[in-house]
Order: C-alpha cells, then structure tokens, then sequence
C-alpha cells in the first residue's frame, strides 16, 4: 500500500517535470519560466500554478530633472500604472484636433479597409489605426515635444510610435472593450519582448460615468496574468471589435479588483491619460447619446522594438504595430 502510494507520487513527479521541461511548446509551461524562458508566457492551454507572475522591468525609468513631468506625477504614475492631467489641451487647438477627427470619420475611402474597425455589430467606425500617418495633423501630434518629452521620462530611453488609433465609440451604438493588459497582446502577438512602452490617450469629448470612460485596475501593472486560450489565426478580426483571447480570468480579476479597486478617470474633452502597457483596463458601452472620443499614441522605446510574436504563428498587420523609423501608408 505505501509502495503503491509512493509509486503514484513518483510518477506525478515525474510527468510533471516533463510538463515543465517539454521544450516543445510554450502552452505547456505549467510555472514559473526559468531563466532563457519567455518570462511572459501567455496564450497558454493550461493554467500555471500561480494566477500571475511578477513584472520584471522598472516602471518609471527615466528621472524628473528631465522634465516635463515632475517627480509627484512620475511617484503616482509608477504606483498606480497611469496619469490622468487635466486641461492637456485646450481652446484652438482642441477644436482643432475635434475637426480633424471628424474629418477621418467622414474618409468614404477609409470605409471597408482593414485599419477601420467597425462596431461588432453595426457599420459604425470603432477605430480607426496608423492615425499619425492618416493625417498630417495627427503625425505633428505624435511627434509633439510634450508628449515625446513624457514617454520618453517613463521609458528611459528613445521612443517611437508603435501603434496610433483613434476611437470613436458612438452614442448609443459604442460598445466596451473587455479587461485587458495591452502588452499581453503586444507580446504575444506582435512580439513586443518587454514592457518599456507607455500609451498617451488624449480624450476630445467630455468624459463622464455614462459614455463608457476607460477603467483602470491601478496596481495591476506590477502583475503579468497569463491568459488561457491559443491565439487563433488573424485573431485582430475578432479581438479589435470584441477582445475573447488575451483576457485574465475572472478570479484573477476579481482578486486584483479587490485588492486595488478601479478607478475610472472622468472629465471635460482635453484631458491627458498616461498609461502603462501592463496595466489592466476596459470600459463599458456607451449607452449615452454623447460620443466618447480619443486619439492615442503607444511609445516604445528603441531598443525594445517587436521580434516574432511569442504567442501567435504569424505577425500582425503593419497598421497595428510600425518600427522604428518606418513610414506606413494605407496603399500598403
Ligand atoms: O490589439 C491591440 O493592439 C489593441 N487592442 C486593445 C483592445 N487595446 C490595445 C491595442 O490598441
Ligand atoms: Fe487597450
């Protein structure tokens, strides 16, 4: 009977160090990754032992002395995993940039192509991707020195434009996106190997409780969760308009929400969201005759650009994830 007991333990032993060992297929690693492992392993077939894993990279890299963010802003980005300033911009300006959205929205010849996404349900545009090549105005913006100047404090280093979108989010037909860490996707799709990239979203409509403002899970960022499920092939059809693959599970969302609670940044068009590639986000539908609109930006640093996608068998479009230095344009 112990011999028994002990054969039995003896075999789970071992098969389990083969799970772990198996080199073969990252969906198999069932702990911690050891060092040479992808230190993010998601998409995966079976959970891990533990809900999450711990971020390896600083989250603020860069030193207030270097301005423009100032020491108390850098402490509260790093502690909660986003920066929310109000009045970022203002008067011409805004309206300016309000026209300039309004005019994309309008591009007959934007309609039907693949970097303008639609309402899972409906004609209406959802978002619309590469903006900072899209539009003149856009592409000032992204290289504008106050935005440049605030990536390049949290990263430490040199940033270029990863990814640009606008969304749109319509009353009455905006749907919500689904809680989400945008670096899980960024790896495992399109091979980001680190988290040394930071989004700046600047609202231009009013944002308030009932047109579906982004919330955040502050503290989240410290926290990598791997999420269960293969990455289907061009999974962007599917999760641009209803993200499904790339989400936590539900009880490590709900200890992490218990633990941190959300919080749900609101106010008048013009605002500034600073946020963290890890931190976990989402927001509801916008059940409001309002829009909620707003332009964002993701800045990696340099030295971190993409290499193959760690958890999907081919790369994204380029209008969802440039390189450094390249000019896109939507002929291809
Ligand atoms: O797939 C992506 O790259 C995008 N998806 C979401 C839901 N958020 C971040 C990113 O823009
Ligand atoms: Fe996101």
């Amino acid at each position: 009977m112990s011999v028994k007991t002990s054969d039995r333990m003896l075999h789970e032993t071992v098969s389990r160090r083969a799970v772990v060992d198996s080199p073969d297929s990252q969906s198999r690693v069932r702990s911690a990754p050891r060092p040479g492992q992808d230190p993010y392993p998601t998409r995966l077939a079976e959970p891990l032992d533990m809900p999450w894993l711990n971020r390896r990279e600083e989250v603020v890299k860069g030193r207030a002395e270097e301005g423009p963010l100032s020491q108390a802003q850098l402490d509260e980005f790093d502690r909660k995993g986003f920066l929310f300033e109000p009045n970022f911009i203002s008067g011409e300006e805004l309206d300016e940039l309000r026209r300039e959205l309004a005019a994309l929205l309008e591009r007959d010849d934007f309609r039907g192509r693949d970097f303008a996404i639609t309402e899972p349900s409906g004609n209406e545009i959802r978002s619309l991707f590469a903006v900072h090549f899209l539009s003149e105005r856009l592409g000032q913006l992204a290289r504008d020195a106050r935005l440049v100047g605030r990536a390049r404090q949290i990263l430490g280093g040199e940033p270029y434009v990863h990814q640009s979108r606008i969304n749109y989010k319509p009353g009455f037909e905006g749907k919500g996106f689904n809680w989400h860490s945008d670096f899980e996707t960024w790896h495992a799709e399109d091979g980001m190997p680190a988290m040394h990239a930071v989004s700046a979203s600047i609202v231009l409509t009013d944002n308030h409780h009932f047109n579906g403002p982004l919330m955040l899970i502050p503290g989240s960022h410290r926290l990598f969760v791997p999420c269960l499920g293969e990455t289907p092939d061009d999974n962007h059809r599917q999760s641009l308009k209803q993200q499904e693959i790339g989400v936590p599970s539900r009880e490590a969302l709900s200890t992490l929400v218990r633990r941190h609670g959300i919080e749900a940044p609101t106010g008048a068009a013009g605002g500034l969201l600073l946020f963290d590639c890890n931190v976990l986000h989402g927001s509801n539908a916008n059940m409001s005759p309002d829009p909620r609109s707003n332009v964002f930006f993701v800045y990696n640093r340099r030295d971190n650009r993409c290499v193959a996608p760690f958890a999907a068998s081919r790369r994204r479009p380029g209008f969802l994830a440039h390189e450094p230095g390249e000019s896109w344009s939507p002929a291809g």
